[in-house]
């Protein structure tokens, strides 16, 4: 197992992985993820050849570490402590991916360590309150560590100066197709997959989610069976969103994600993962854009959106200043 960089234009650097039978890369433009292949099937969306368009154009963030607040605020507003936060409204009149110049925006400085069985990469950047608004600065530390086992892990390590909201995650896409063909064959499954529903502006409507377990009676669900449930709420939600955009709680924190050829089991210490399956892929004008819908899934673990909206002072998102951050997500591919 070695690793090695390559720079591209723009300031882009891929670091390259190679494992044998898996390769992983990874650029420190976002410190994101671009490839990921066991033998010749990419198991995640990405274009390690044209690094420095491709990922500085996509708009569906392909990869790339967000924050510093994964998923939507809704009407770019919240408070903390009495005080009143405005931030950058990018989706609509809502927040998103931490604003226009989120994570994923952010060129990170790093180093690679080579060990035993494994490589890690550390990526580091700050955080700034003057850039996107939200309260304290942020010194972040990215670290993903691919192990010689097949799994990849990433770390979050971060201390704000001030009291904040932090709710950092990763934006990778998967598709275990061979072919590469749409997702709509592959299976969720974990103990629980409780779906938290959505209004009209895809932010959380209600605290009491659905228990796919029992609605679809199996700890494993097709993606096309959600797809095409008859069942009047989850159609009204795939009715509206061409697929699934939604907050999951799971059993113990965990879940695969399978086909016939693969299996992905995901491990956080996040309370909750967002599930999207890349449901409308158009509003990408560009060459670079081959993707239909459903041409991916991403597995965001995080802190249900908008919790600081939904559950004020008691938001797990909140960061106290000075006071140490560490979150941990690792993702490991089984070939069957
Ligand atoms: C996030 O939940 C959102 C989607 O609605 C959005 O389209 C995508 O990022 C680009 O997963």
């Amino acid at each position: 197992m070695f690793a090695k960089v390559e720079s591209q234009s723009n300031g882009i650097d891929l670091i390259k992985i190679d494992n044998e039978e898996t390769k992983i890369v990874f650029t420190n433009y976002g410190a994101r993820i671009v490839s990921w292949k066991f033998d010749d099937n990419n198991i995640v969306l990405g274009n390690v050849v044209e690094a420095d368009e491709f990922y500085t154009e996509n708009p569906f963030n392909f990869g790339a570490t967000i924050g510093r607040y994964g998923g939507r605020i809704a009407n770019a507003t919240f408070q903390l402590d009495g005080k009143t936060y405005q931030l950058d409204s990018n989706n609509g009149q809502h927040n998103i991916h931490g604003g226009p110049h989120g994570l994923d925006t952010q060129f990170f400085d790093y180093e690679v360590e080579e060990q035993v069985g494994q490589v890690k990469i550390i990526f580091k950047t700050t955080i700034k309150s003057s850039v996107d608004h939200f309260p304290g600065d942020i010194d972040l530390e990215v670290i993903h560590t691919y192990d010689v086992d097949h799994k990849w892990t990433i770390e979050y390590k971060a201390i704000a100066t001030e009291k904040t909201i932090f709710n950092p995650m990763n934006h990778v896409y998967f598709n275990l197709n061979r072919d590469n063909k749409v997702i709509d064959n592959h299976s969720i499954a974990s103990s629980k997959l409780d779906m938290y529903l959505l209004n009209e502006d895809n932010i959380v409507q209600s605290l009491e989610p659905v228990d796919l377990v029992n609605k679809f009676n199996s700890e494993n669900i097709q993606f096309k069976d959600i797809f095409n449930s008859e069942d009047s709420v989850i159609k009204e939600q795939m009715d509206r969103f061409g697929g699934i955009d939604h907050p999951f709680d799971l059993g113990s924190n965990e879940m695969t994600v399978e086909n016939k050829h693969f299996l992905l089991k995901v491990k956080t210490d996040m309370p909750n993962i967002v599930i999207f399956t890349f449901n409308d892929t158009t509003s990408w004008q560009s060459d670079f854009n081959i993707y239909k819908a459903h041409s991916g899934f991403t597995l965001e673990t995080q802190c249900i959106p908008n919790d600081i909206n939904l559950l004020g002072d008691k938001a797990p998102s909140i960061l106290e200043g000075n006071k140490p951050y560490y979150s941990k997500t690792s993702y490991k591919i089984f070939e069957k």
